[in-house]
């Protein structure tokens, strides 16, 4: 990238960095798909797209081990692909079918894998952080040293609950990393115009908790600042703060008339700071890998994301029957 000097790499191998430009173009690729399937009226509800953010969530599980937990919003879709879970299932509980995760009874914003450990998906804002505090809480408490991740925007960051969650975060000493995923906007509300403070991983300080700003255009920035957080919760010193500055490329859902900012502001970002063009500058200025490896990984991508999108129409509609399983009755009378 013009704009943007390369920087050193000498925390990751080029296998490494391979590997997150692998994986945050998986994200991106899957969302475009999402984005035309729901163009296409195959998606139903409410779908909103990570695109342009994808370098915090592969960064951050770069730093990640067995048994880790993570939670977040609504944005999921990325958290999902990154800690490994199947695009197929994603994609199909997209579309509502029998083969996505939760037998297409979900939907986008209601997705859990108990398999790899990620706590959904959920559409309130902010009530996925007490959530996180009390997965931390069941960790803690089995003495396993495992970590939480759980993530949230700047929309969120101001809400109250986030507040009482440090405060017994910070008591507790829970193992629980507070990732702010500040994409600058809340639906069509800028930063600027709803948040008192700039810096908002400074709020902790009220509480003890550390944290710091990191650049989230930059996969490689990222996993350091998890790696710091990460070690700190591992070793029982308590929650860590980390606030990612980040954007979104697209609008807050697929129903954002996106008014409150211009075409022009997108575009800048996309073409100074766009997180997979800068890994895919590091590997071909830093000849850790050719175009023509590029172009495999490439395609390698495409047609996972293809036989996803696939998979997810010819998956079926789930059977009526459905309705009265996974429900909290044990069991519901059939004159119900
Ligand atoms: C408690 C609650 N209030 C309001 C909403 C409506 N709402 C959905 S997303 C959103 C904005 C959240 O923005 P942010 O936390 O920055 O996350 P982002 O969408 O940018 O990822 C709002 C207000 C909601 N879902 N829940
Ligand atoms: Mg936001």
């Amino acid at each position: 990238m013009a704009t943007r000097k390369s920087q050193k790499v000498s925390n990751v191998s080029a296998e490494e960095l391979k590997g997150f430009y692998r994986d945050m173009l998986l994200i991106r690729r899957f969302e475009e798909k999402a984005g035309q399937l729901y163009g296409m009226g195959l998606i139903g509800g409410f779908c909103h797209l990570y695109i342009g953010q994808e370098a915090v969530v592969v960064g951050l599980e770069a730093a990640a081990e067995e048994g880790d937990k993570r939670i977040t919003s609504y944005r999921d879709h990325g958290h999902m692909l990154a800690c490994g879970m199947d695009p197929n299932g994603v994609m199909a509980e997209l579309t509502g079918r029998e083969g996505g995760y939760s037998k297409g009874k979900g939907g986008s914003m209601h997705m859990f894998s108990k398999e790899k450990h990620f706590y959904g998906g959920h559409g309130i804002v902010g009530a996925q952080v007490p959530l996180g505090a009390g997965l931390a809480f069941a960790d803690k408490y089995l003495d396993n040293k495992r970590v939480t991740f759980a993530y949230f925007g700047d929309g969120a960051a101001n809400q109250g609950q986030v507040y009482e969650t440090f405060n017994m975060a910070a008591l507790w000493k829970l193992p629980v990393i507070f990732v702010i995923e500040n994409n600058q906007y809340a639906m069509g509300t800028s930063q600027q115009r709803s948040t008192s403070s700039a810096e908002i991983y400074e709020r902790g300080h009220a509480f003890g908790i550390p944290g710091e700003a990191v650049d989230g255009m930059d996969v490689l920035a990222v996993k350091a600042a998890a790696e710091k957080a990460v070690a700190h919760c591992r070793s029982g010193d308590g929650p860590y703060i980390l606030e990612i500055k980040t954007y979104r490329y697209r609008g807050h859902s697929m129903s954002d008339p996106a008014k409150y900012r211009t075409r022009e502001e997108v575009q800048k970002m996309r073409d100074e700071k766009d997180a997979i063009e800068h890994v895919r500058d590091l590997l071909l200025s830093g000849k850790h890998a050719t175009e023509d490896d590029l172009k495999a990984i490439d395609k390698e991508i495409k047609d996972i994301v293809n036989a996803s999108a696939e998979f997810a129409k010819e998956s079926p509609e789930p059977a009526l029957s459905e309705l009265w399983t996974d429900i909290y009755a044990d069991e519901v009378p059939q004159s119900a």
